[in-house]
This record gives structure tokens, C-alpha cells and sequence, in this order.
């Protein structure tokens, strides 16, 4: 029987070694909930590294961590520390990241990164060879893991493989500063189906194919050899049921127990009923524009100081890469922001800024959206944004206003949220004034297209849509990609 084949970095479980022994927990991320239609019944594995470097893995264990991750349907590639640091660190976050999201001063162009890059691709594609047959259907995941579909296609010719990318993708201009430009590309063209958030994204790939390879390119599709390879955009969806239902239950539960961030958000309305609730949650990235939200918010405060005491910015920054120096300087310079403007705005009644960098449970994550009259988006450039849709999902009775670059990948889907350009303070500061007033009919209104949509192309539908394409990209029938 054939069977799906998914390969992302991580895998969709945890691994936890305690005095009691192992336990592999499964993830609550996007990716890992988008799956679960695709990763369920015993007919789909999933390849990825474990989490734990071969140092860091007690050789006595390895039969039951590799019997733990078989429990959950996934099968572990072993990396060490050097190729983590190389790969993950290294060429992922030091190279395509900055580079595919606009950050030409922080791409680091370095030979060992590239070199350890391919050869843990490599590794990846050698545990799928070993792991499936050729009527197997392969899903590949991500920036990591560009080069897998050619590395697979050269020993599996006539497999079906599909690769969907998470992040934005580069115009050519950008892309082609790349030195080894050629290599990503026609790694990622060992795919059948290659899958982007947005049309741009898809539009700038196929560029650069033409201009870089030379190849032909006919609408959506690109002729290599005697293979035909389709790309189109599949704009990824939440578990809108999920966080829909988790914010009715917080309803109900709200006299009973509460969460101690639940009490200070309480303690807040009850002190403060006026005092409007602007709500940013990204993880510490400076793709995100942290930084520059805190400097548009303290511009907001200076041109309309009426809402001085009225307003309160609640800033979650979950701690990422921390390994790489980009993101330590960044931390510094968001410590020093908050720090200055709560120091010098700050009131006996009144801290303009909340500031918590930590990882939070998901009942906390939904206090927030669900406190938060307002959500304020701004990352510089952002494959989609999730954190917008799932914002809108929780809001049960319809009000709260989003405030959502117009660089997230979201922007395209969610016209209704108040877009903006993160780089202009003026119309940034006058579209807080407008969220801050907008009456509750007006919301409300926004709201429901909003939630109509996120309902129906949901995390699931974006899954079995991909995988749907794939197989009629197999069975040879090309109706399926008319976009
Ligand atoms: P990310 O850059 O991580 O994802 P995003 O899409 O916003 O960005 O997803 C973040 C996820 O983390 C959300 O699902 C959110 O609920 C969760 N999260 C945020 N804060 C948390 C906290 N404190 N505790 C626990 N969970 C938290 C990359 C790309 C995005 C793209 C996604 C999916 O950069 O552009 O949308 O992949 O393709």
C-alpha cells in the first residue's frame, strides 16, 4: 500500500528525557494541527530530526526513542551539534532567512554553511530513499530542506514529490545575489508540485527560474527535461475550530480558574475599563519589525497625547534562534526600547508597555487574543502571519479591530483588517486613532468576512488542497492547476 511521506526539520512530536524515562509529545504548532488529516491512520510517516543532537542522545535509549516516534508515526534523522550548527544556524538562519526576507545586511554568504547545507539535505533525502517505496507521495517541507526533491528525484525518478515553501521567496533581484542560486533552484525542481503562500511569491520563483536557468516557463508551469513542474499558490489556513472553540470555553470558565495572566488582564478592565488593549505577539524575529512597532507606538503617543493612560501595548516576544547574533543584538535593542519609554512615560497609574519574552501555554495565548481590543501586526516581510488569522478566530462576539502589514503573506486574504505600511509612522499613528474609535458595528462587520473565510479555508482544507494537486499532478491530469 502507498503511503505519504511527510519531511519537515522538525518533527510534528517533542522528545522529553526525564529520571521516569521518555515521552514524545505531540507539537500544538500550525504545521503539525495541518497534517493531522494527512499524518493520521498508519498510511503517512513522518522524517524529521528529533530535537536532540547525537551528543545529547544516551546510546541506551535510542531504540526507545526511535519506538516512541514510531508510536506517533514519525521516524527521526540524527544530526550532531556541528551539522545543527552549520545547517540550522548556519545557512537556514544566517543565509536564506535574512535573504529571502529582505535582510541583504544580515545574509552571510559563507562555503562551510553551504557545505554542511547539502550534506544534511542530503542526509534528509537518504532516510526518505531508505524509508519508502516509489509509489510513495513525498511532501517536503520548508527553507530547510531546498535541495531534498532533486536529491530524491535522482534515485526516485518516477515518484510523486511535492514541496511547499513557508516563507516568502525573493525576487530575482534579491535572489540572484545568492552564490549558489543554480543549486536551490533546480533542487527545488526535483519537486512535480512546488507550492507558495501568495501569487507574488510564486510569480518571483518562476523568474527566477527563467532568467537564472533558462528554462521554460508557460504560465504556472516549468518544462525540465521531459518533466513538467507546476507551482501555485496555496494561502495556508488555521484550526479555526481550535481556537474558535478554546475562546468559547474561556468565556465560560472566566469566574472559575483562571490563569495568573488572566487575573492581571482582568485586574487591567476592572481598574482601567477605558484603557484600550493593543495586543503584538511574534516571535523574537527582526522580520517581524518588534523594533519598529515600539518606536511607531511611542510616535502614536506623541502626535495624539490624549490617549496617554489610554492605551496599553502588550508585547509578546517568543524567544527564537538565540544561537544566532542578529537575534541577541535584536533582544538588547527591544530590553533598551521598552525600558527608555516606560521610563519615560510612565505615570503613577500607568505603564504604556507590557513586555513578557517567553514562550506562553496556549490557554495563555487565548486569554490574550481574547482580552486584546485591538491586534497589531507589523512584520517587514512575512510568508503569512497566522497569529493574524488566529486573533480574528477567537473573537467570539465579532468586535476587536486588526491592524495587519501589508507585507504579511495574510494581508492578501484578510482586506477587511486595517492594512498599513510598518514603515510609516504617520499612517500607522492615525490608524491606532481610527482601531481606537472604530465603532463595534464597524468591527463587527469587518470581523464576520473575515471569520467566514478563515472558517472555510482552514488549516485542513490548505492540507488536502496541496495533496490533492499533487495526485492529480500524478495521475496526469493538469485541470487541477488552473489558479
Ligand atoms: P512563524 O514565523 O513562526 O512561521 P506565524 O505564522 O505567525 O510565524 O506563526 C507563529 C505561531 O506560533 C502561531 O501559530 C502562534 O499561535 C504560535 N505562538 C505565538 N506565540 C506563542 C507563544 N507565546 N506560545 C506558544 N505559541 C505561540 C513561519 C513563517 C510564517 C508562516 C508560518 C506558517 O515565518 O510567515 O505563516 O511559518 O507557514
Amino acid at each position: 500500500m502507498s503511503k505519504t511521506i511527510i519531511i519537515s526539520n522538525r518533527l510534528p512530536v517533542q522528545l522529553q528525557i526525564s529520571d521516569g524515562g521518555l515521552t514524545a509529545i505531540p507539537s500544538v504548532g500550525g504545521l503539525a494541527t495541518g497534517m493531522k488529516s494527512v499524518h493520521s491512520g498508519g498510511e503517512s510517516l513522518w522524517i524529521g530530526w528529533s530535537g536532540l543532537t547525537e551528543e545529547d542522545t544516551p546510546p541506551a535509549l535510542e531504540k526507545d526513542i526511535d519506538k516512541a516516534l514510531k508510536e506517533h508515526g514519525c521516524a527521526k534523522v540524527n544530526l550532531t551539534a556541528k551539522e545543527i550548527e552549520g545547517f540550522y544556524f548556519g545557512f537556514s538562519n544566517r543565509t536564506v532567512w535574512p535573504l529571502f526576507h529582505y535582510f541583504m545586511e544580515y545574509t552571510e554568504f559563507e562555503l562551510d554553511f553551504w557545505d554542511v547545507y547539502k550534506a544534511v539535505n542530503q542526509k534528509f533525502a537518504d532516510a526518505i530513499i531508505e524509508k519508502s517505496d516509489e509509489n510513495d507521495t513525498i511532501w517536503v517541507h520548508d527553507y530547510q530542506l531546498m535541495l531534498v526533491p532533486q536529491m530524491v528525484r535522482e534515485k526516485r525518478p518516477n515518484t510523486s514529490i511535492g514541496f511547499f515553501l513557508h516563507i516568502p521567496f525573493p525576487s530575482y533581484e534579491i535572489f540572484r545575489t545568492l552564490p549558489w542560486r543554480e543549486e536551490v533552484l533546480q533542487g527545488l525542481l526535483g519537486s512535480d508540485l512546488i507550492g507558495f503562500h501568495t501569487y507574488d511569491y510564486e510569480r518571483h520563483f518562476l523568474s527566477s527560474v527563467r532568467r537564472l536557468l533558462g528554462l521554460d516557463v508557460s504560465f504556472n508551469d516549468v518544462y525540465l527535461d521531459h518533466r513538467v513542474i507546476k507551482v501555485d499558490s496555496f494561502p495556508m489556513g488555521i484550526d479555526y475550530k481550535k481556537f474558535r472553540d478554546a475562546a468559547l470555553l474561556h468565556g465560560k470558565n472566566i469566574h472559575e480558574k483562571r490563569s495568573d495572566l488572566q487575573v492581571k488582564l482582568d485586574d487591567h478592565k476592572a481598574s482601567a475599563p477605558d484603557t484600550k488593549l493593543i495586543l503584538s505577539i511574534d516571535r523574537l524575529d527582526y522580520s517581524k519589525g518588534i523594533a519598529k512597532r515600539i518606536n511607531a507606538f511611542e510616535y502614536f503617543l506623541n502626535k495624539y497625547p490624549e490617549y496617554k493612560e489610554k492605551v496599553r501595548l502588550i508585547i509578546l516576544a517568543v524567544p527564537s534562534r538565540s544561537n544566532v547574533p542578529q537575534y541577541q543584538l535584536l533582544k538588547k535593542e527591544i530590553d533598551e526600547l521598552v525600558g527608555r519609554i516606560n521610563g519615560e512615560l510612565s505615570t503613577v497609574n500607568w505603564t504604556p508597555i507590557w513586555y513578557f519574552y517567553r514562550s506562553l501555554p496556549f490557554e495563555n495565548l487565548i486569554d490574550l487574543y481574547t482580552s486584546s481590543d485591538i491586534a497589531w501586526l507589523t512584520p517587514l516581510r512575512d510568508g503569512m502571519n497566522l497569529v493574524a488569522k488566529e486573533y480574528i478566530a477567537t473573537r467570539i462576539d465579532k468586535t476587536g479591530v486588526l491592524i495587519l502589514s501589508e507585507m504579511a503573506g495574510s494581508a492578501y486574504e484578510m482586506n477587511e483588517a486595517l492594512l498599513i505600511n510598518p514603515n510609516n509612522f504617520e499612517q500607522q499613528a492615525d490608524t491606532l486613532k481610527a482601531a481606537i474609535t472604530m465603532p463595534k458595528e464597524e468591527q463587527m462587520a469587518r470581523n464576520m468576512f473575515l471569520q467566514n473565510r478563515l472558517e472555510r479555508y482552514n488549516v485542513e482544507v490548505w492540507a488536502n488542497e496541496f495533496m490533492h494537486a499533487l495526485n492529480k499532478k500524478s495521475e496526469g491530469d493538469d485541470d487541477a492547476f488552473v489558479s
